[in-house]
């Protein structure tokens, strides 16, 4: 048990300079008005709140190639990364809720300062592995991977903090079904684990969790849990929803099991965009999705 203190960093990252539809700013705010924080204070956890992206600066853009915002997402995913460093080095579980999946540069570097040896589950219909050569849409959400495993020769502007210390024998994918072509030829050539909504299918998803864990070792494992791996019949509040995703209870399971492992060091939720329903209740859907998704990764069980 990494948290004996049940001591949990709420870290608010309502953030959209990574992908170019507004409204997933406001996906923090809808979880806490559900009353995600009270929820996770019932589960025994001691939670203190984090808004390091107030009062952001106004960020004069690089141009740099098809890349968008690259300053901008700098500045927010250094200012993330203090945060949650400063987090995990006073014993307290980093949950970060998105805010578009560009964040995860800052949460999962944070991890890997604390925890070297720790593995990365990347829970995604996306592999977020576009390099800045390769992005077709320019949009740094769909990039972070890429960073974090050091793709990039010369990262743009203020991107450059960020630290290449992931290995690619430390990330395992679970739930993809939408990669660009240049994402698979990456994927291969390194030799990234990944479970697509194939291996799902196959294998079953208490398998499919079962190898990932065993692929990661016996080390902490953080998770970075884009809602958008959902089947959007569950989740249809988000910026890129593919069809043909995880249950609801696929997707709940993961984390539940996750749990369990007591291995868990750190969790985002992100992609939540309130404002892409057509209807309330495809808003009360997703963002009870997400809270879901974080009280059962938080120790909530069924019975
Ligand atoms: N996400 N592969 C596409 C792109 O723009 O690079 C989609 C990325 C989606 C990113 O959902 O976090
Ligand atoms: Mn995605
Ligand atoms: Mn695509
Ligand atoms: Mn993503």
């Amino acid at each position: 048990d990494y948290y004996p203190q049940r001591k949990l960093a709420l870290v608010l990252a309502p953030f959209s300079g990574g992908q170019g539809k507004s409204g997933v700013e406001k996906g923090p705010e809808y979880m806490l008005r559900q009353g995600l924080a009270h929820e996770i204070q019932e589960l025994g956890w001691d939670v203190t709140k984090h808004e390091p992206l107030k009062a952001l600066p106004e960020s004069d853009e690089v141009q740099s190639g098809k890349v968008k915002n690259a300053n901008l997402v700098g500045e927010a995913t250094e200012r993330i990364y203090r945060t949650n460093l400063e987090a995990l080095n006073q014993d307290s579980f980093p949950l970060t809720l998105g805010g578009d999946h560009s964040i995860a540069m800052g949460t999962v570097s944070a991890v890997l300062g604390k925890h070297p040896d720790a593995g990365l589950l990347w829970i995604d219909a996306h592999a977020d592995i576009n390099t800045l050569q390769g992005t077709e849409s320019g949009n740094l959400h769909g990039c972070p991977v890429s960073f974090l495993l050091g793709l990039n020769k010369e990262a743009p502007g203020k991107l450059s903090w960020v630290p290449s210390k992931l290995h690619p024998s430390k990330i395992v994918y679970i739930g993809l079904r939408d990669l660009d072509p240049p994402e698979k030829r990456i994927i291969k050539e390194l030799g990234i684990k990944a479970f697509s909504m194939y291996h799902v299918d196959r294998y079953g998803i208490n398998q499919v969790i079962e190898m990932a864990l065993q692929h990661l070792g016996n080390g902490p494992v953080m998770c970075s849990y884009d809602v958008d791996a959902i089947d959007p019949q569950y989740v249809p509040a988000t910026g890129t929803p593919v069809r043909g995703g995880l249950t609801l209870r696929e997707a709940l399971f993961l984390v539940e099991r996750l749990a369990e492992t007591g291995k868990l060091v750190a969790l985002d939720v992100v992609e939540v965009n309130p404002q892409l329903a057509t209807d309330d209740v495809h808003v009360v859907d997703t963002i009870n999705a997400g809270c879901a998704l974080a009280r059962c990764a938080l120790g909530e069980t069924l019975l």
